[in-house]
């Protein structure tokens, strides 16, 4: 079978690029996901996932994560898990579990303990920045604490046609402590089914609960829609009645993929971007446009945007 691989944002690009090798050789999906994820965990750079993430209203780094097995449809995830490395390793390992296979805050920290998993202050030195900024500016400005955030959702179909998801993430700069978002929820932020594929979300959680949007993406692909159609109709369909019924829709982008390796995205905003890996299909970082009239257009990503990008990340703070 075709294997493939499809991460939210540029950010997922080393990873995909790392496990798309092992999946050629025949990996595992489900160790692809992680490998892929974790790449993203480590780097300090990502502000939004692991190490270097953003921290919540207290300066305090809480991270949510979640893996799901499209075969057996099992599930592991965390919410608010502070000082430990590699949450995707976590909820891979949670995932094996029958009961208590969702744990939240200090209770997945004892866990991790238990299950010998490293742990890390995950808070930097450039995050702290970050924070002290954000609080200046919120506090003086009125500005709203929750701009800024990106969640890595990864979906993968190996060459034996196993799928696996996986998500993680600091959730949104400045949440108040405890606020968990939809990364760790299962058909919110994330859905896998080996019969027909999988999803996953990055965006305001709050919205993208209120539609349970990555389930929605794989009915609609078991209905027989392709995954740009699911994505495409899916992510309308929540914007629209969320307009319509609230005024106004917070972020929602997606990943969708299929068993045959075939993949969609779609976005209700400007900035979305994506990273796949193919059988046929090298590496490759998409920039999206914002949908209209229900249709998201994407193209590969430029070599001025992917500087750009890479400056950006990297650039010196200027405030203190
Ligand atoms: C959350 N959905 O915690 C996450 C944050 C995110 O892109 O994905 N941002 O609400």
């Amino acid at each position: 079978m075709k294997w493939a691989i499809i991460g939210t944002w540029r950010m997922a690009i080393e990873g995909v690029t790392e496990s798309a090798v092992d999946l050629n050789n025949g990996a595992f999906a489900g160790d692809a996901i992680e490998k892929a994820i974790k790449i993203v965990e480590d780097f300090p750079y990502y502000k939004s996932v692991g190490y270097g993430g953003l921290p919540n209203e207290n300066c305090q780094v809480e991270l949510d994560a979640a893996y799901m097995d499209g075969d057996s449809l099992s599930i592991g995830a965390i919410g608010g898990i502070t000082d430990f490395k590699n949450p995707i390793s976590i909820v891979k390992k949670l995932s094996e579990n029958t009961y208590n296979c969702f744990l939240v805050g200090p209770g997945a920290e004892v866990y991790a303990a238990r299950e010998g998993f490293q742990r890390e202050n995950m808070l930097t030195d450039r995050a702290k920045k970050y924070y002290k900024k954000r609080k200046n500016e919120t506090l003086d400005k009125g500005l709203s604490p929750y701009e800024g955030h990106d969640t890595v959702g990864v979906i993968c179909v190996d060459k034996n046609g196993k799928m696996v998801a996986g998500t993680s993430t600091s959730g949104l700069f400045m949440k108040n402590k405890g606020r968990v978002g939809d990364s760790p929820i299962s058909g919110s932020g994330f859905y896998v089914d080996s019969e027909v594929g999988g999803a996953a979300a990055t965006g305001l959680g709050e919205d993208i609960m209120k539609g349970c949007v990555s389930y929605e993406i794989v009915r609609l692909m078991k209905e027989g829609l392709t995954p740009q159609e699911a994505a495409d109709k899916a992510v309308y369909e929540l914007d629209s009645k969320l307009i319509r019924r609230r005024g106004k829709a917070g972020d929602i982008s997606v990943v969708a993929l299929n068993n045959k390796g075939e993949y969609g995205v779609a976005t209700n905003s400007e900035g979305f971007s994506f990273s796949v890996a193919v059988e046929d299909e090298e590496p490759t970082v998409y920039t999206c446009n914002k949908m209209k009239d229900g249709k998201t257009i994407y193209e590969i990503a430029s070599k001025e945007w992917l500087k750009a990008y890479a400056d950006r990340i990297k650039a010196p703070l200027t405030f203190d």
